[in-house]
Formats: C-alpha cells, structure tokens, sequence
C-alpha cells in the first residue's frame, strides 16, 4: 500500500503539501481539480500543473478524488451521453498524464451527509457526526443550511453552494429513480467508460454511499456486500472496482468490515481507514483512528487489508478538529497525520509478523 493525505489544491486546503511531505512514511496525496464541475471536461494542462505541483513538492499524485459524475448521468436522462462523452475525455487525459486511480460516487444529490460537523467531544476534540433523529425531523432542502455555519469558511465536497441552491430541481430528477434503476445506470455508465479504462489502466474505485442507507427516501445502492458484489459482478472488469471507505461502510453495524475486504480481493483500488464511535445504532460520530476511540477493530480491518495484498493509495479520512486547528472539518492536518502515523505502524506490525510466521 501507499500512504497519502487527501489535498484539495493550493487554492482551496489550509493544509500545505511542504507539511504532507512532513508527515512519517505518507508518500503521496490524492487531489482533484478542486474547481472543476460536474460534467465539465477538465484541461491536460491544468492536470499537468497539478501533477507538477506536487511533484515539485517530492510527492506523489497517487490519484484523484473524485471525477463527479453528473446527475444527468445518475438519473439516465437524454442526455446523459454528452456527459459520459466528457467524462471518457477527462479519463483520457488523466491516463495520458500517468494517473490510474480515479475515485468517484453514485451518490444522488447528496454526497456524504452528516447532521453535525463540530460535535464536542469529551477530550475537547470537535468531530463530524451523524444523528438519524436530526435528519428524520429535517427538510431535505435545509439541509445544506443546517450544516453550512459549521463549515470554517470552507466548500465541503459535495456540498458546493451552487448544487445545493438547486437541491429542489435535483429532487425533482431524482423522482422516479429507484435502486433498480440506479444499478442499471450505473451498469451504462461503466459499460461505456471501461475501455477507456482498459486503454490507459485506470482504476475506477467508487466510493460508498455514506452513511450506507437512503436518506431523504433517496435511493442508494452502495450500501453493503450483496449490492457491491452485484455491482462488481454486472461490469466484470477488474479496472471497475472500490474504494473502500471503513467510514462509511461501518455506519452499517451490519457491515462486518473485514469480512467484505476479504470477498473484494482484487477490485479494492483504494482504501479509506478511520474509526466511527457508536453511541447507539443510529447516532455515531467521527472518532479518532485508534481503536480504543471507537467501535471499529483496526487491527482486523487493516490486517484484511494486508492479507489480500492491497497494494493501492490508503489514507486516513476525517480527522478531528485538534489543538486548536481551524480547517475544513475532517480535513485538518494534525488529527490525520496522527491517523497516518498509527496505520503505518499497524501495517509494520502485520507485515513484520507475516513474514515471521513460517
Ligand atoms: C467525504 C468524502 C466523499 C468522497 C466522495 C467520493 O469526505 O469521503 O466526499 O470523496 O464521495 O466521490
């Protein structure tokens, strides 16, 4: 595996790639054209620019989150072709620039949704979290307003003002897509990007929906095994595979994390790792990586990792808010790089106990 620290650009991160470079054993970073829109074709020069930029700061590019792909692309609409047109010319010009793992989401309108992005909690520390109560008594077009004063100044992925002041449109267009037709779009989708895929071997890793049940009554597919294994199974390409995201997934206690690392040998491109605390089966929030913070065992989940040769970009995900830190939530420096050092040392312990053990 490789470590790397999701960058969202200089424009944008208050995180600098000189402090990236800084932290033990993270070698690369992952990134996007943070500018960029849905359905727009990104330039090869602005690629490139990107690219040199972290290079020249003795990193790696290992990859981009995200390509968003468009709603009309989600929802199957008539002109869903011009934007997969777009989408294959971005991938080109990403397999033309050396990049081979592109993350991505199928997430309708929402993506990532959390209730509170500065939760206190007992050490001081702030954190994302989840409360399914608060999303229960919410309209869906507040939303973005409920979460928006927590936001440091920041534009949260997914979470772009300009998206969210269409949010009725977008529900709207979302009326008559169910789960079903969502895999059947998603299915177009990767059918026609594949060999573009293929030419340049680019990974398709897309990202689970989060949390990994509808909210809103929005149909989401991402969820679980049986539905990842679908998905895996209707485009059997190896370069159509996962992200696989801890968080995400494991807001499902139903979700035995190991367990579907295991039956995705192979197809996991890149790996999410952070830990969730549960205070009760629909109120979690973002603990700090270790296990002892939260629900999750680490060890095991790292250690499936190891054991199916996983050897893709892994990063820690949200941080908490720490030492006095002001930063997009769950995007800070300190509480990532404090993530980073602490899966680096279990991945030395497995892989040291591995090749001990005859
Ligand atoms: C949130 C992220 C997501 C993720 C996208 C991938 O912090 O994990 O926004 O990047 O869903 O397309």
């Amino acid at each position: 595996m490789q470590m790397t620290l999701r960058w969202y650009g200089s424009k944008y991160d208050t995180v600098t790639l000189k402090q990236i470079r800084q932290i033990p054993g993270v070698t690369g970073v992952i990134s996007t054209l943070y500018g960029t829109a849905p359905g727009e074709v990104w330039e090869t020069a602005d690629i490139l620019a990107l690219k040199k930029e972290i290079q020249d700061a003795g990193l790696e590019l290992a990859g981009i989150e995200s390509v968003n792909v468009h709603d009309a692309i989600k929802v199957g609409s008539p002109d869903r072709d011009r934007y997969i047109d777009h989408y294959i010319t971005t991938l080109e010009r990403l397999g033309q620039a050396g990049i081979h793992m592109v993350c991505y989401n199928f997430m309708p309108v929402f993506d990532w949704t959390r209730t509170e992005l500065a939760r206190m909690r007992p050490d001081g520390s702030t954190v994302l979290a989840y409360t399914q109560k608060a999303v229960d008594a919410l309209d869906p077009e507040k939303m973005f307003d409920s979460i928006a004063g927590e936001m440091n100044g920041a534009v949260m992925p997914g979470w772009e003002p300009e998206r969210m002041a269409r949010v009725k449109e977008l529900f709207e267009m979302y009326r008559d897509v169910d789960d079903e037709k969502l895999f059947a779009n998603l299915k177009y989708f990767l059918e026609r990007i594949m060999p573009v895929c293929d030419k340049y071997d680019i990974n398709m890793a897309i990202h689970p929906d989060d949390p990994a049940w509808s909210v809103f009554g929005l149909p989401r597919i991402i969820i679980n095994k049986p539905n990842i294994l679908r998905m895996m199974k209707m485009v059997d390409n190896p370069h159509n595979g996962v992200t696989f995201c801890s968080g995400s997934y494991g807001t499902n206690l139903e979700n035995d994390l190991p367990d579907m690392i295991r039956s995705l040998k192979g197809r996991i491109h890149f790996a999410h790792v952070r830990n969730l605390k549960f205070n009760s089966p629909d109120d979690f929030e973002e603990a700090a990586h270790l296990s002892s913070d939260g629900t999750f065992d680490m060890y095991e989940i790292m250690r499936a990792l190891y054991e199916i040769g996983f050897s893709g970009p892994i990063r820690p995900d949200h941080g908490r808010m720490i030492w006095d830190e002001t930063a997009m939530p769950g995007y800070g420096l300190y509480d990532r790089a404090l993530g980073a050092a602490y899966l680096n040392g279990l991945w030395e312990a497995i892989e040291k106990q591995a090749q001990r053990t005859p």
